[in-house]
C-alpha cells in the first residue's frame, strides 16, 4: 500500500499524469489568474520587477480578506474513531443523533470564521450527500430513515448566517470500485464535483486532497486535475481551488506559515508536479528562487490545522482540545504570517461541535477581539521622514501619502517614487502609549514587494528597534514585550519595487486572564 499525506509524494504513474498538465493548458481562458513568463538567461532586475507586480485574482482577494475559515471534518469516522476509513465500512453505522448543522455554524461564526468547509467525502468514500453515483452515502443510514443531506443542511444554514461554504472532495477514493481505472474513476468523480457545486448554492472554495492511496483493487488512480479544475471554473467562478490554481498549502498540518511566506513564486515545472514536490520547502519565494525559466503566479498559503489532535472526533480526545495560548500562537503564525487560518473543529457522534472545542473557540474570539478593538496608530500623523539622498517626495500626497496607512481603510495605500525602494515612515501618535502588538499590510493589490523591515519607537532621545520582519503581504502581526511612546518609525529596509502600505495599527493585547475574567 503505498499512501501519500497532502502532495508530499505521489507514485511516478500519478505524477507523470500531472506532467502532462501545465497551467496555461488547465486554464485556458481564465485572465483572472496572473501569469508571467520567465525566459532563460533574464536578468535578475527584470525577474524580480515582474515577481514585484503580479497581482491575485478577485477571487483570491476575497479568500486572502476571509483570514480565519472554519473546518469541518466529519464522516463514517466519526463513528468509527479511526482517521483514515478503509471504504469497507457500513453505512449503518452513520448515525448521529442530534445533529444540527446551525449549531456548527453558530459556534463558527461566533468564532469569526468566514466560511465553512465540509468534508462531503474523506478518503473512505462515504458520501454525506446522497449521490446519484454510488450507494455508499448517508442514503443507506439509518440517520433520518436514509433521507438527510448533511452537505444541504450545512450549506443552507451557513447561506442562513451569513457565511460562505466549501467543499472538501478526496480524489483518493478507498471504497468506490472504478478507482484506479482512470477514465471511469475520472468521470465519477467529476459527476460528484458537478453535484456538489450545483446542488448547494453558491461554492466559494473547492479542497481537493493531495493524499493519494490505492483503491479497493489495489490499483492507483490517474487523477484528471484539468477536467477537475475546468469543472468548478464552469460551475463554481468565484471558488478558490485549494491544492490548485488559486490556493497552494502551506507545507505543514500544524497551522503554522514560514517567517518568509511569498504569494509570488516561480513555477519552474508543471503546474501539477510543483504543487506535489515543492509545498514543504523552505523557501519558495526568496529573489534566488525566482531566477530562471518558469512561469510567476500568484499562488498563496492556506495553513491548515486541527483544535484537537486527530481531524475526526474522538471521545479520548475531549480534553486534548489545543489550548487558548496555542491557538493564539497558530494565528499568529498564520493570519499574521501573510496567510490563511483553515482551522478545523470536528463534530462528535452526536452531530454537535463538542462543549470543550465551542468553549475553546469562545475564548480565542474573545481575546482577539480584545486586543484588536482599537488600533492606537488610528489617525496618527504620518510623514514620511527620511528617503534616500537625491530623490523627490510624492507626485500625489493625497492618494498615496503616509495617512494612507492609518485611516482604517485598506483600499487606499501609501507608496513611493518609482525606484525608491527604501523609506521611512514617522507615525507621531501625540502622546505617549503601550503596545505589544503591530500589524502592517501591504496593497496587495499592487503585489506583495517588501522584503525586510523594522520598527524602532522613540525613547530616552534616540530612535530604538523594537521588532523587525522579512515579508509583510496581506498581514503580518508581530508581538513584542510592550512598548511606551508617543512616536514609532517604520522603516522598509530593502523592497523589489517602491513598497507599498495599505494599513498600520500597534495594539495592545491585554492578559487572556484579564480577558477571561471579564
Ligand atoms: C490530509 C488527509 O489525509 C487528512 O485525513 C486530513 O483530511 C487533512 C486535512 O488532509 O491529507
Amino acid at each position: 500500500m503505498r499512501v501519500h499525506r497532502l502532495g508530499v509524494s505521489i507514485s511516478r504513474a500519478t505524477l507523470a499524469a500531472f506532467s502532462a498538465i501545465s497551467l496555461c493548458s488547465c486554464l485556458p481562458q481564465d485572465r483572472a489568474v496572473s501569469i508571467t513568463e520567465v525566459r532563460e538567461g533574464e536578468t535578475a532586475h527584470s525577474v524580480i520587477y515582474k515577481a514585484a507586480h503580479i497581482t491575485p485574482s478577485d477571487r483570491q482577494m476575497a479568500w486572502q480578506r476571509r483570514e480565519l475559515i472554519g473546518f469541518v471534518h466529519f464522516g463514517i469516522n466519526t463513528f468509527t474513531g479511526k482517521e483514515w476509513g478503509t471504504g469497507k465500512e457500513e453505512p449503518a453505522i452513520f448515525n448521529p443523533t442530534e445533529l444540527d448543522c446551525s449549531q456548527w455554524v453558530r459556534v463558527c461564526k461566533d468564532a469569526g470564521m468566514q466560511l465553512i468547509m465540509l468534508t462531503a467525502k474523506h478518503h473512505d468514500g462515504f458520501c454525506l450527500w446522497p449521490s446519484r453515483y454510488t450507494e455508499h452515502s448517508v442514503k443507506n443510514s439509518p440517520w433520518k430513515n436514509g433521507k438527510g443531506d448533511v452537505v444541504k443542511e450545512l450549506s443552507d444554514a451557513c447561506r442562513k448566517a451569513g457565511l460562505k461554504f466549501g467543499v472538501y472532495l478526496s480524489p483518493w477514493d478507498r471504497h468506490e470500485p472504478t478507482y484506479g481505472d482512470s477514465p471511469a474513476y475520472n468521470r465519477y468523480f467529476v459527476n460528484q464535483l458537478k453535484e456538489l457545486l450545483t446542488r448547494y448554492g453558491e461554492i466559494h472554495e473547492v479542497w481537493f486532497d493531495g493524499a493519494c492511496g490505492e483503491g479497493p483493487n489495489g490499483k492507483v488512480q490517474v487523477y484528471d486535475w484539468a477536467a477537475y479544475y475546468e469543472v468548478v471554473r464552469r460551475y463554481a467562478p468565484n471558488a478558490v481551488i485549494f491544492n490548485g490554481p488559486d490556493v497552494r498549502w502551506v507545507g505543514n498540518e500544524a497551522g503554522y506559515a514560514r517567517e518568509t511566506e511569498w504569494s509570488v513564486l516561480r513555477l519552474d515545472k508543471t503546474f501539477a508536479e510543483f504543487m506535489l514536490k515543492d509545498p514543504q520547502k523552505t523557501d519558495l519565494g526568496s529573489r534566488s528562487r525566482l531566477i530562471g525559466p518558469g512561469r510567476l503566479v500568484w499562488l498563496p498559503a492556506e495553513s491548515d490545522v486541527s483544535i484537537r489532535p486527530g481531524w475526526f472526533y474522538r471521545p479520548e480526545e475531549d480534553d486534548k482540545v489545543k489550548s487558548l495560548d496555542q491557538l493564539l500562537d497558530i494565528y499568529y503564525g498564520s493570519v499574521g504570517r501573510n496567510s490563511v487560518l483553515l482551522l478545523n473543529v470536528p463534530p462528535d457522534r452526536r452531530g454537535l461541535i463538542h462543549e470543550n472545542d465551542a468553549r475553546r473557540l469562545r475564548e480565542f474570539r474573545r481575546v482577539l477581539d480584545a486586543t484588536f478593538a482599537r488600533n492606537l496608530a488610528a489617525g496618527a500623523e504620518a510623514r514620511c521622514s527620511a528617503f534616500r539622498k537625491g530623490t523627490r517626495a510624492f507626485s500625489d500626497e493625497r492618494l498615496y501619502g503616509p495617512s494612507m496607512i492609518v485611516d482604517g481603510n485598506p483600499e487606499t495605500y501609501w507608496t513611493t517614487e518609482q525606484g525608491q525602494t527604501l523609506a521611512i515612515l514617522e507615525i507621531d501618535m501625540q502622546g505617549d502609549q503601550t503596545f505589544n502588538v503591530a500589524s502592517l499590510s501591504e496593497y496587495i493589490k499592487a503585489g506583495q514587494r517588501v522584503e525586510e523591515f523594522a520598527l524602532e519607537a522613540w525613547y530616552d532621545g534616540q530612535w530604538r528597534e523594537f521588532a523587525r520582519g522579512t515579508t509583510i503581504g496581506y498581514k503580518r502581526l508581530l508581538r513584542f514585550d510592550p512598548v511606551t511612546t508617543r512616536k514609532v518609525r517604520i522603516k522598509i529596509t530593502q523592497s523589489r519595487v517602491c513598497p507599498t502600505l495599505a494599513e498600520f495599527g500597534l495594539y495592545m493585547a491585554p492578559p487572556v486572564e484579564t480577558v477571561l475574567s471579564m
